[in-house]
């Protein structure tokens, strides 16, 4: 059994949204013609409190800045994909009726969550596991933004949990800060995920 894995696609990670992703938008269309070959589609939702640690109004610093958080290294971020708010709506051409489960994440006030399946602690799970794994679901597929933050970590845990993984580029778009995207792509190709 195969899912779709749909990462993020808000408001807020799109044009005119508060972490907006070049492109965001662009791959939409794309991704809704693909959810009826899937046997399960799978939505997550970045889904902060208000002044959540991964924000950098919350330390006084600049965005794009990192720091040191007891789990490790953070980049910070402007305030985004807040509970409740129009920026952490699914971006309204998506296609949310198809979803089967929608996961949200980040919503611990003091640890990220790029992944879909663990919090930046790299240990406390989100249930999505579970929840593909009773399903008897093995292949997965991820779209959605942004390929080098939450569409590389969901897909690294995923390939590290013992699922066939692959990721569809040309429906994701990246952040970019850095080189993180030439080295997410590496990390996956690297771990062995198909990057296609
Ligand atoms: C994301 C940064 C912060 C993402 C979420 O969806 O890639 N990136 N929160
Ligand atoms: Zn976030």
């Amino acid at each position: 059994m195969r899912a779709l894995i749909v990462i993020d696609v808000q408001n807020d990670f799109c044009p005119g949204g508060q972490l907006a992703v070049n492109g965001g938008d662009e791959i939409i269309d794309g991704i809704n013609a693909l959810m009826p070959e899937f046997d399960a589609v799978v939505l997550t939702q970045d889904w902060h409190p208000k002044g959540h640690n991964s924000f950098a109004t919350s330390h006084g610093a600049t965005p794009f800045s990192s720091i040191e958080l007891p789990y490790g290294p953070q980049t910070l971020w402007p305030d985004h994909c807040i509970q409740g708010t129009t920026g952490a709506a699914f971006h309204s051409p998506l296609n949310t009726d198809a979803a089967d489960v929608i996961i949200r994440k980040g919503t611990n006030p003091a640890i990220d969550s790029y992944s879909a399946f663990f919090e930046n602690d790299q240990e406390t799970p989100t249930g999505l596991e579970g929840w593909l794994e009773v399903r008897g679901i093995g292949e997965l597929t991820f779209v959605g933004l942004a390929t080098d933050y939450c569409v590389a970590w969901s897909a690294l845990d995923a390939k590290r949990l013992g699922f066939d993984v692959s990721v569809q580029t040309e429906l994701c778009r990246a952040i970019d800060l850095d080189g993180s995207l030439a080295s997410a792509i590496d990390t996956m190709r690297q771990a062995e995920i198909k990057v296609v």
